[in-house]
């Protein structure tokens, strides 16, 4: 049996954007009752831009070779993280997220990304939609709590945390353990500098 890494591709917000993401998740957890979600860590913060799920390790050098190649195409660009969301919605998330009021650049980042070193089994399931997830939802607090999740949004629902400069492309290893997944990054890419 070959060897296997469970991957993703993402880019990562900057320390001070990541700052006030942490500020954020301190706030909902203070705010809101805490059992029912599982922030994501500090450390963890990141917008994926394609999951590939269990890939041959074999695999790896030639999907690094198509970032170095997609990147070489994409300039540095701005992403600014505005406003909460929820899949599948509002009313009973699964997954609640910070969204994007810039969403084309990272979107066509993501699109050739997805069309590049998009061919693993689990790769580009389903359309590509900005977002940093903050928490997800367990399922006995889906269906009792709609006027939690209604507070968390007319609170904090247009929030604006600020504009952050996307300068690469992250091939990260993710391991499941106990405690939460743990992210390594195995690569790095480099977007072209704006002059
Ligand atoms: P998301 O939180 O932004 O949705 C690493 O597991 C990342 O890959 C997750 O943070 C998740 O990003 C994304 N992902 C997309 N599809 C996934 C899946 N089927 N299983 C696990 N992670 C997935």
């Amino acid at each position: 049996m070959s060897l296997q890494k469970r991957l993703f591709i993402a880019v990562d917000p900057d320390l001070i954007i990541t700052n006030k993401i942490s500020d954020l998740i301190t706030n909902l957890k203070n705010g809101f009752p805490a059992e029912g979600f599982r922030f994501v860590s500090r450390q963890n913060l990141h917008l994926t831009l394609l999951f590939l799920g269990e890939t041959d390790v074999c695999l790896i050098p030639d999907i690094s070779k198509k970032l170095d190649a997609v990147c070489q195409k994409f300039s540095e660009f701005d992403l600014t993280f505005k406003g909460l969301g929820a899949f599948p919605n509002k009313r009973k998330p699964r997954v609640l997220w910070l969204g994007v009021s810039d969403p084309e650049p990272v979107t066509a980042l993501a699109n050739a990304v997805i069309r590049s070193a998009g061919s693993t089994p689990d790769s580009g399931k389903s359309r590509f939609s900005p977002h940093l997830t903050l928490a997800r939802v367990s399922d006995e607090w889906r269906k009792p709590s709609s006027d939690v999740f209604s507070g968390i949004f007319s609170t904090h629902g247009d929030v604006s945390l600020g504009t952050t400069r996307v300068r690469e492309v992250i091939l990260y290893q993710s391991v499941l353990q106990p405690g939460g997944p743990r992210y390594t990054a195995l690569s790095r890419h480099s977007l072209q500098k704006l002059c």
